[in-house]
């Protein structure tokens, strides 16, 4: 797999030093939003609902993904997780707590599998037009997924370990405008506040994005589950308890999280982040991102080795995959 990757990072580098000396402006003319500003004109949602995203930075839309899609989805992930197959690129992690405790086999051990943009199997819940038609309202009609996950969360072991810490997802990633990207967070079984339910703070979509760290929890924290600085838990939250289908989308600049699983399963869910085709990448070098970005590309040498030249922006570009209309997006690194 290390070897697929390198021939795929090299050939992204190659194109790299070609936009270099020849680069492409890569920002075109923005959707039409007639005076809205986080959702563009588009007939999907009604004046409710996208008044409510405007003002919430998140939108729920219950029983929107087939209960069959969802268990083919849950069967993908046990063959991966049992390495039945194996998906070039893909993140497999551990939660902290089965990382350091003895051997755990299979599924039970994965605490999330992310960018699983090359099994065709998994990635079809990012071209379902159940969600693309809604996710269109908000990035336009050009449409390319960036950030896949299947998230597995473990029942708690008693440390606490199982939260993920309040965030906001716009941190991760190298590229804006942030109006145009938006998650769709799918939940494949009943998530109520037992089983550790995403936690939003309406309305922070309208703000900056914060400095994140690793919070200093006691028993410690997931690697990459960065939380904002100093964060003030007396800000209103909303709980969204969700059913088998129930989707959310939200802004990237929405602070939220999840709780604790405190139930004896592992609860689970599908999410993507989509971006508009014709985004732009920034140069996040001395910003507040400089710290995950040093973080990831230190992961892909410990992977690859020391001497692979690569940057936080070719990571994306791997990342990334076209789902409909025009694709600036994985061609482009430049603004
Ligand atoms: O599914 C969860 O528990 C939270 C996921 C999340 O917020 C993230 O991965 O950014």
């Amino acid at each position: 797999m290390a070897e697929r990757l390198k021939a795929v990072i090299g050939h992204l580098n190659y194109n790299l030093q070609n936009e270099k000396q020849n680069p492409v402006s890569a920002v075109s003319e923005l959707p039409v939003t007639s005076g809205f500003k986080y959702t563009v004109d588009n007939r999907k949602l009604t004046f409710q609902q996208r008044q409510f995203y405007e003002d919430n930075g998140f939108l729920v839309i219950k029983k929107l993904v087939p209960s069959d899609k969802l268990q083919k989805y849950r069967d993908r992930f046990a063959e991966i997780c049992r390495r039945d197959v194996v998906v070039p690129g893909l993140t497999v992690m551990r939660d902290i707590a089965i990382k350091n405790s003895e051997f755990v086999p299979g599924e039970q051990a994965v605490t999330k599998i992310q960018d699983f943009q090359n099994d065709d199997v998994l990635f079809e819940y990012c071209t379902l037009p159940e969600i693309i038609d809604y996710v269109e309202c908000f990035t336009g009609p050009d449409i390319v997924a960036a950030h896949t996950m299947l998230i597995n969360k473990p029942p708690d072991s008693g440390k606490l370990t199982s939260r993920h810490p309040m965030h906001q997802d716009l941190h991760y990633f190298p590229f804006r405008p942030a109006d145009r990207i938006v998650c769709s967070w799918t939940a494949m079984q009943t998530i109520n506040r037992e089983n550790g339910c995403l936690v939003v703070v309406p309305s922070t979509h309208k703000g900056q994005l914060l400095v994140h760290e690793y919070p200093k929890w006691e028993g410690g924290v997931n690697k990459m589950y960065h939380g904002i600085q100093n964060y003030s838990p007396s800000q209103h939250r909303v709980h969204l308890e969700m059913e088998e289908g129930d989707t959310v989308f939200f802004h990237p600049l929405l602070i939220h999280g999840s709780g604790a699983n405190r139930s004896k399963g592992f609860r689970k869910s599908i999410s993507c982040h989509f971006v508009w085709g014709k985004a732009h990448y920034i140069d996040i070098a001395d910003t507040e991102q400089q710290f995950i970005a040093d973080e990831v590309l230190e992961l892909v040498q410990k992977r690859l080795g020391p001497d692979i030249n690569i940057t936080f922006h070719d990571i994306w570009k791997y990342k990334s995959r076209k789902v409909r209309g025009e694709d600036q997006f994985t061609k482009n690194a430049y603004k």
